[in-house]
């Protein structure tokens, strides 16, 4: 059978070891695994730790490219990356310290809700570290489920962040 091309977004954070190099590192190794075509990577910035009590800062940056590959062979994939660059998940607890964490933020227009897999990613329109270098590469994107533009959902998050200060 004939799989569709879909669009693949990925989101990478580091806040361990070298954060910059795991995430550059990270994200060549993942074009690899997954074969991803015209892949290309966002700037990788620095942020503060979001939704944790402390820790180190992050670098952060997303990643896009096109697969056939089905979602969950994509997402064993990325959690293989995660495991070969020393994550630990049973060991880290909730929103713990990552030398790799890749989150599948969306696969073109594919909306899924299932106990292993929600597409797109459900905290891309809360996240300024996500929306931020997700819309530099795809300047154009809409949430394909609540149909909201990504600049109109970091305008609005940045202006609470603003008004919270
Ligand atoms: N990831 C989290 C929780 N908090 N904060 C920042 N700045 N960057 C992240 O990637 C991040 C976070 C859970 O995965
Ligand atoms: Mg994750
Ligand atoms: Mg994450």
């Amino acid at each position: 059978m004939l799989r569709p091309m879909n669009r693949t977004l990925i989101a990478l954070g580091a806040n361990v070891a070298d954060p910059n190099g795991g995430v550059r590192l990270g994200w060549s190794v993942v074009v690899s695994e997954l074969g991803l075509s015209d892949a290309r990577l966002s700037a990788v910035i620095e942020t503060a730790p979001a939704e944790m009590a402390r820790g180190p800062r992050f670098a952060n940056a997303v990643g896009v490219g096109y697969t056939t590959a089905a979602p969950p062979v994509v997402l064993a994939t990325l959690h293989r990356i995660e495991a070969a660059f020393g994550r630990n998940r049973t060991n880290e607890g909730h929103h713990g310290n990552r030398p790799l964490d890749l989150d599948l933020l969306a696969m073109g227009p594919l909306i899924i809700e299932d106990e292993t897999l929600t597409l797109p990613h459900p905290r891309i329109l809360q996240r300024s570290f996500v929306l931020e270098p997700l819309l530099e590469l795809v300047p154009d994107w809409v949430h394909p489920k609540t149909c909201q533009s990504g600049s109109d959902a970091l305008a609005h998050l940045l202006a609470s962040q603003r008004e919270q200060r």
